[in-house]
């Protein structure tokens, strides 16, 4: 309640004054190639609606959420003093993934807490097609964008010019079927870990959907050496991090007039009232300036998933368990990280044995490990001002004998089950 008043309170603050005087944006240079007029035009591939016995059907809105990434408000792994500017402004109107049971787009299926911010993991194996109907639910066109998978250009859910695809950018109210082939190139090579992990993001402005929260996880596995689910037989766990410095001043697209604004839209309409548009509007100081800087620091969150300072929960397995580590990285030249994992070593990508994984902006990599190691350890960024500004979570290996609240449950696999739509 306190909540929605304090969002209410903003909005109303926030005036139409601040529509008005915003600068034109990349986003006016968008033609939504998906309309609520025009309807769902996706659904094919290549021309064809892909075979019903191997497509796993997914049901994804982008909506907005009020994004805390400091639940605990405090600092339990390190016990560092949560910087006054972060402890002020926990609440972050974002955007995120969220992903329903069917096309009604009523029921939410179950999500995973341990991916935050990430929005939900796609997954099949290799010759399956995951056909996504995606429904935007936010005052601003976007899009889903996959990164290792086989798509026509409707189903490539980027825009640019010349000849942008159907699903480029879908409208506010519209939806659109994106069709993505899992084909052999998608999957593990042999010397590979059995699956592997790609990106999804929006991609209408990458950048600013990415820092609003628009991202998550598509894993394709080697079908000789998966469960009939699609899991990868190998292994018994499975956990995904994202290594991300959030930008939570990145400004959304100013809408026509506040007064085409319902007052059920005022969470959402609040994303465009930000920050950013608010310092836009009182008159920015100019790029790379020390105001600029400021600014530009007071907004950022060395995240893990979307969670700061060891916020992120559920990290957790039993000994003996092979576990595997889907690791991702995004955002700016500021975004190099190395994850390092304390307690155990880890198998990189079926090559390397390390305890350090580096990760750029797009990194996309698979860590397998054997939990031999019971205890609470550390999973932190080593750049030292990245670690200092929060980027750690805490992992806990419960031990063999562990019984009841002090053992991880056995439904270990990522994603909510899509099954093949015909039998
Ligand atoms: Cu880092």
């Amino acid at each position: 309640m306190l909540r929605f008043f304090i969002l209410s309170s903003l909005v109303a603050a926030a005036g139409p004054a601040l529509w008005g005087q915003a600068a034109p944006s990349a986003v006016d240079f968008v033609q939504p190639t998906a309309t609520v007029a025009a309807g769902d035009q996706g659904g094919t591939f290549f021309g064809h609606p892909p075979d019903p016995r191997k497509t796993r059907r997914y049901f994804i809105a982008a909506e907005p959420v009020v994004w805390d990434f400091l639940p605990l408000g405090k600092d339990e792994v390190c016990g560092n003093p949560i910087p006054p500017m972060i402890a002020a402004n926990r609440d972050t109107l974002m955007l995120r993934y969220v992903q329903y049971t069917d096309a009604s787009f009523t029921t939410r299926a179950p999500a995973n807490p341990t991916l935050g911010i990430l929005g939900p993991v796609l997954r099949g194996v290799v010759g399956d097609f995951l056909a996504v109907t995606f429904l935007n639910r936010t005052h601003q066109p976007l899009s889903m964008h996959p990164h290792g998978v086989h798509y026509d250009k409707d189903s490539e859910g980027a825009y640019y010019q010349p000849l942008p695809g159907r699903g480029a950018a879908v409208a506010p109210g519209a939806r659109f079927t994106y069709v993505w082939q899992l084909d052999e190139s998608s999957g593990p090579l042999p010397g590979e870990p059995s699956s592997k992990g790609w990106l999804y993001h929006s991609h209408v402005n990458s950048d600013t959907e990415s820092n609003l929260g628009l991202t998550g996880l598509i894993v394709v596995t080697d079908p000789h050496r998966a469960r009939p689910d699609g899991t990868p037989a190998d292994v018994d766990r499975e956990f995904a991090t994202l290594f991300m410095i959030f930008d939570t001043t990145a400004a959304g697209p100013v809408p026509p007039s506040a007064a085409a604004l319902a007052p059920a839209d005022a969470v959402n309409s609040l994303l465009f009232a930000n920050a950013a548009a608010a310092a836009k509007a009182a008159g920015a100081p100019p790029r790379g300036s020390a105001p600029d800087k400021e600014l530009t620091e007071a907004g950022e969150r060395y995240a893990i998933n979307g969670r700061i300072y060891g916020n992120l929960p559920g990290l957790e397995m039993n000994e003996g368990e092979h576990v595997r580590w889907y690791l991702l990285g995004l955002g700016g030249e500021a975004d190099n990280h190395t994850a390092h994992w304390h307690g155990v070593r880890l198998l990189e990508d079926g090559v390397r044995r390390t305890d350090v994984m580096e990760l750029l902006p797009a990194s996309m990599k698979v860590a397998d490990l054997v939990a031999d190691n019971p205890g609470s350890w550390l999973l932190h960024c080593h750049v030292a001002d990245h670690m200092n500004g929060g980027m750690f979570a805490r992992f806990v290996i419960f031990p063999r004998a562990a019984v009841g609240a002090d053992r991880s449950p056995a439904h270990a696999f990522l994603g909510f089950p899509a099954p093949l739509t015909a039998p």
